[in-house]
């Protein structure tokens, strides 16, 4: 919760102590320092729009920023086919992001566009001061003002429109986010992104077309009609999908502007490696879903490595399949069957894939590597320690006429990426599946498969390790 002045001058007094604690200790950052005003001419903080974020601060020291904001009330396109009149902090939902570094004195101005219907103001979390800045900065429309704050703490904070009635402003558009950079900045990051969820609460039901009005009713009953990231459906999807490359990592701001929901922020198909939850400065890591309240925010991080699209959603599903909160991420890049395997071709149902004994379990090798060993603790399982097999289960590998026929890299494949369907072996037909084994190295399979083919008279030749590791990489 925001500090009252009276907790103001204790906290400038910890600043001090931990200016001095870091002193004995050589840094590169100076300390933080919120006694003197920085001087020098301000800085024009450059705003931008969602999904775009502000380039980082590399700044040694505070500075004074100034930050210009115009309220406008803009209608637009929600849905195709559905338009509402949103209010916004810059003529778009979510409003622009602000960047600036913690200690920086921002001076503010918030203008209210002459074609607006009611006046506006703006509470930022990250202001330390009652209301946030929002009675310093109430606006009737075609005026501005100024108003400035000193960015004390480090994270990243809602602000939103904060004029009677509240909730409906709110509702309407009016959040953004501004992220107040430590000292020495946020770690590396190839990409950042801005994404803020919003409710909207139509008089018309989901999807139905025409101008829709706020519908007050729904809002108190906490019942939106739609649950949007970055303020329409459709903002994060086809050429406006956020993009990556495999390799790369990514940073995104994730807000909730509300007015109501938590939202349950989840990347499918990927694990956030770290979170600072809440926006604030623990790292939290290997989430899958991060909390998201109503006026709060998360910063997630994680490196993509597997190519394709990554659905975006508000995890409490129906909001994402019926009231539109879905975006999507596009990583381009090599594929990685390592990590995770396409589709392959449908196969006719089977009924149980292994007949006759389970998969065995597979002991950890001793000592060198023969193919008798690794024949007799892997394979003998289902195919018996002479080779014969099971009838109806498991092939014979004694005089087998498919082994004698199939190529080597053949075999070598059905060994790292499985067998199934339908083959037929010494004039028998067998349906079953032969699990995949590429956790067995190169040289393993290698010398499993050289065992197999001298053995029981079937008189072929060795397959090498350069084989199976030639094999591995073609079928990635
Ligand atoms: C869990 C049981 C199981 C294990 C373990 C297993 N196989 Fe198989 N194997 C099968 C089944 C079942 C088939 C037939 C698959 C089908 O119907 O499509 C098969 C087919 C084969 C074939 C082709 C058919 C033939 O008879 O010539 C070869 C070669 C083969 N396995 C070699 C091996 C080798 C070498 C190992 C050890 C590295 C091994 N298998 C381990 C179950 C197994
Ligand atoms: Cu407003």
């Amino acid at each position: 919760m925001r500090k009252s002045s009276v907790l103001l001058l204790p906290l400038v007094f910890v600043a001090c102590e931990r200016s001095d604690a870091s002193r004995s200790v050589p840094t590169l950052l100076p300390a933080i320092d919120v006694t003197s005003m920085p001087t020098g001419e301000p800085l024009v903080a450059q705003l931008t729009q969602a999904p775009n974020v502000p380039h980082p601060i590399f700044r040694e020291r505070p500075a004074r920023v100034r930050v210009e904001l115009e309220v406008k009330e803009v209608e637009k396109e929600i849905s195709p086919g559905v338009r509402y009149t949103m209010w916004t902090f810059g003529g778009q939902v979510p409003g622009k992001f602000i960047r600036v570094r913690q200690g920086d004195v921002v001076e503010l101005t918030l203008q209210n566009h002459p074609s607006s219907k009611m006046p506006h103001n703006i509470d930022l979390h990250a202001v330390t001061g009652p209301g946030g800045g929002a009675e310093p900065t109430f606006i009737a429309p075609g005026k501005q003002t100024t108003f400035t704050f000193r960015a004390l703490n480090p994270g990243l904070y809602v602000y939103h429109c904060a004029t009677a009635p509240v909730p409906m402003h709110v509702a309407n558009g009016m959040y953004g986010m501004i992220l107040v950079e430590p000292p020495g900045g946020l770690p590396y990051a190839d990409r950042e992104y801005y994404v803020m969820q919003g409710e909207l609460y139509t008089t018309g039901k989901y999807h139905q077309p025409g101008l829709q009005a706020f519908d007050m009713e729904k809002g108190i009953d906490e019942k939106p009609t739609y649950v949007l990231f970055n303020g329409a459906e459709g903002s994060l999807v086809g050429a406006k999908a956020l993009k990556a490359r495999t390799g790369e990592k990514i940073r995104i701001f994730v807000g909730n502007g509300g007015p109501n929901l938590t939202s349950s922020f989840h990347v499918i198909g990927e694990i956030f490696d770290r979170v600072y939850s809440e926006g604030g400065t623990k790292v939290q890591e290997n989430v899958q879903t991060t909390a998201v309240p109503a006026g709060g925010s998360a910063i997630v991080e994680f490196t993509v490595e597997v190519p394709g699209k990554y659905i975006i959603v508000d995890h409490a599903l129906f909001r994402a399949f019926n009231k539109g909160a879905v975006g999507t991420l596009e990583v381009e890049g090599e594929s990685r069957n390592d990590l995770y395997t396409q589709k392959r071709a449908d196969a006719p149902y089977t009924g149980p894939i292994v007949r006759g004994p389970a998969m065995p379990v597979i002991a950890p090798a001793e000592g060198p590597v023969t193919g008798e060993g690794t024949y007799k603790r892997v394979c003998a399982a289902c195919h018996q320690p002479d080779g014969r097999g099971m009838t109806g289960a498991f092939p014979p590998l004694a005089q087998s006429d498919y082994l004698a026929s199939a190529s080597k890299d053949k075999l070598v494949d059905h060994i790292v990426n499985g067998l199934q369907g339908s083959i037929t072996v010494n004039g028998t037909t067998y349906n079953s599946a032969m699990p995949p084994m590429g956790f067995l190295t190169d040289e393993e399979i290698a010398a499993a498969l050289t065992f197999v083919r001298a053995s029981w008279g079937n008189g072929l030749d060795a397959i090498d390790k350069e084989d199976v590791a030639r094999v591995r990489r073609a079928t990635k």
